[in-house]
């Protein structure tokens, strides 16, 4: 029996046997710590399938190494190697636990104040199982060392260990290929680190990691304070002073940001059959205590969403490429709107979403910011049936956000970003009662019933807010973050607008999201004004009457008198009442022509163009070197992120802790009796 199990495990003595076996070992605990310490969201079978086999390809290449290797050595490197390998897995699990992300080397570094007390609570967070991942390398050095595995010495050819090395490359590139062609653009606009190790796994992530952070410390090194100068100089000459009939006129009251997925201006009053997509949304458009703007511009760029948050809280652009949520907002000063608000009028500042807090950064990102709340997936209640897409149908979100909102001390800032209006425009039978277009693109026919839906889940929140006595002290901020349809479906989006073709002129025309301000008492109207997603800090400080002048922003008040209205859009194209550049090209803005400019002509749109892009490349100055940090406005303190925590239990500690402190919130002034959330949501039937 003893001979048969040493002639049947014979191929553990040779190097290449005991490679596969160190490998296969290191595969198994790698898929295990997938499967139970993080929640990489794996759904689908390629997903499912990349998450299984991506462990192997780096692992192939780093323990390779060893293989170059003589006798001995080959084998000691080989237990060093999976050491190190195994210590990566053990502290990202530790970091994950306390963080829900995966470690990054700048935090490593420790070079700012992201260090989030780790060492404090390493201790406490460590678990005894956790050291199983050290478990397999015990066993096969007790194997070696009491020669039951023996170690062979014979010499091993270059041109295997070679091969090794070219199979694990050859193997990577194609788990890339099938990752890309799953989620594109997963290193280009970096969505969520989840996202690179569910699909590439731990050892890729912590290549791209520290390109990144190599990269960024770079810049981040050369700046220095004198490059903040030219950019405060660039400011105070484009700052306008504040419409005095709207200045402070909203001071002191609740905002609620109401950040409308995917939701384009077009489908503002837009009928199909005769019926009105977004009936809410339009009766909101034309109140008379409504602002709205219908020429306003979506400025996003691959980083969508985060782009638009970025713009929106900081007043400073998103990045040409990638998202700066993801890259910087960690890392980087900031002296966004929650920070700005709670530090200068006392707002409690809460962020709400329906999807993991990882995606985009936000968990960090908004720590940077000064939210001191932020209800993301854990918070809800998931049934089944209760999420499409990337999260809670926002129905539900909604319904789900009212006990925490009651619960804020008032004055709030709170910001809830929906999901449902996403692409695919994907929903079930039983919420879509509105009918698709007939345009014959499938993408785009399905965009009006989610935006229906999307429009009734509006509804459904503003008749809660007047009923919780929420709705008459708001300001009630709602916008669209980006286009729905891109410019992909030109002959769908020509039907759409009842046109035979569409120009580049009449794409750029489609870029135009909502953007909407109500208050009660607030001197409504539409307002031609042409601006954008970077001009919202500076109206919306300017209504509440904090005081802005010395803030960082690249924006201006939508209400101010002698805004400059050409609006960039993130590629350095732009438009403006007059003129319009998109691509080489440029239109007259009222006539949407192509022109062949005159010298005149061509002086103002080249002043126009100068202006664009000094104020991005300024802004991706601020953002790369991270040039906040050389500069405080009067009456702000630089946020503390380590004072913020989202985790559910200490949050909602801290949340109870502030309601009893502050008797302001909805809950208490209505004596302690939740309000009831009406709502049509079948699953909640
Ligand atoms: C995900 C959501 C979507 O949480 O905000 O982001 P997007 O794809 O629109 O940028
Ligand atoms: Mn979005």
């Amino acid at each position: 029996m003893a001979n048969f199990f040493k002639r049947r495990m014979s191929w553990v003595n040779t190097r290449m046997g005991f490679f596969l076996l160190t490998i296969g070992l290191f595969w198994v605990k790698t898929y295990i710590a997938y499967q139970t310490e993080f929640t990489l969201g794996a759904k689908g079978s390629v997903q499912q399938f990349l998450l299984l086999i991506n462990p192997l390809p780096a692992a192939l290449l780093v323990f390779g190494i060893a293989l170059y290797f003589r006798g001995r050595l080959a084998y000691w490197l080989m237990m060093i190697i999976n050491v190190l390998e195994s210590t990566w897995i053990f502290a990202n699990v530790l970091y994950y636990r306390e963080f829900s992300d995966f470690l990054s080397f700048g935090i490593m570094k420790g070079s700012s104040d992201v260090g989030n007390n780790l060492g404090k609570s390493l201790a406490q967070i460590t678990h005894v199982y956790d050291f199983f991942v050290y478990v397999d390398i015990i066993v096969l050095i007790i194997l070696l060392v009491t020669h039951v595995i023996r170690i062979d010495a014979r010499p091993f050819k270059r041109r295997y260990a070679f091969s090794i090395t070219v199979l694990s490359f050859g193997l990577m590139f194609a788990e890339f290929g099938m990752a890309n062609a799953d989620r594109s653009g997963l290193l280009t606009r970096t969505f969520d680190n989840n996202y690179i190790v569910k699909y590439l796994g731990l050892n890729e992530y912590a290549a791209f990691n520290a390109y990144q952070t190599q990269k960024e410390s770079a810049t981040r090194a050369s700046a220095n304070a004198s490059d903040m100068k030219s950019v405060l100089k660039y400011l105070k000459q484009n700052r306008v002073s504040p419409n005095v009939s709207y200045y402070g006129k909203e001071k002191g009251k609740n905002v609620f940001v109401i950040h409308l997925e995917s939701f384009q201006q077009f489908l503002i009053d837009y009928k199909v059959n005769g019926k009105e997509v977004t009936p809410n949304l339009n009766k909101f458009y034309h109140n008379q205590n409504t602002l709205s703007f219908d020429n306003f511009y979506n400025q996003v760029a691959q980083g969508k969403t985060s782009d638009a948050e970025m713009m929106l809280e900081n007043s400073l652009f998103g990045l040409p490429q990638g998202s700066a949520m993801t890259t910087y907002g960690t890392q980087n000063t900031f002296q966004a709107a929650p920070a700005i608000l709670s530090q200068q009028a006392g707002y409690t500042t809460a962020a709400f979403h329906g999807d993991v807090p990882s995606f985009w950064n936000r968990d960090n990102t908004y720590k940077s910011w000064g939210y001191q709340y932020f209800f993301s997936s854990s918070y809800y209640t998931e049934k089944s049936g209760y999420s499409v897409g990337y999260g809670l149908k926002d129905k539900i979100f909604f319904k789900q956000s009212a006990k925490y909102i009651e619960q804020l001390p008032q004055p709030f800032y709170a910001k809830l970003i929906t999901l449902t209006n996403h692409y695919p425009y994907e929903l079930d039978k039983k919420n879509t009662d509105f009918p698709a277009t007939k345009t014959g693109d499938k993408t785009v026919d399905p965009y009006v019933q989610t935006a229906h839906y999307l429009d009734q889940a509006f509804g459904e929140f503003m008749t809660y807010l007047k009923k919780a006595g929420l709705y008459k002290n708001s300001m009630i901020v709602a916008y669209g973050d980006h286009y729905g349809i891109s410019n992909n479906h030109r002959p769908a989006i020509a039907q759409l607008l009842g046109k035979s073709k569409v120009t580049n002129f009449d794409l750029a025309q489609f870029q135009k999201v909502p953007f909407m301000i109500h208050a009660a008492g607030l001197k409504g109207g539409i307002n031609h004004t042409y601006g954008g997603e970077i001009d919202v800090l500076p109206t919306l400080l300017d209504l509440l009457g904090v005081k802005n002048t010395d803030t960082i922003q690249f924006g201006q008040d939508l209400l101010a008198k002698n805004r400059n209205q050409t609006v960039a859009f993130r590629n350095g194209n732009f438009i403006s009442p007059t003129y319009a550049k998109i691509g080489g090209t440029v239109y007259d803005t009222r006539t949407g022509k192509a022109l062949s400019l005159t010298t005149a002509q061509k002086k103002t749109v080249d002043k126009m163009q100068n202006h664009v892009t000094t104020e991005l490349s300024l802004s991706d100055r601020v953002i790369y070197g991270d040039l906040l940090r050389f500069y405080t406005p009067k009456n702000f303190t630089k946020v503390d992120k380590s004072s913020f925590t989202y985790k559910y239990k200490p949050a909602m500690e801290k949340l109870a802790e502030a309601e009893k402190k502050e008797k302001t919130s909805a809950l208490v002034k209505n004596k302690g009796k939740e309000t009831t959330y009406k709502t049509d949501a079948p699953e909640l039937k």
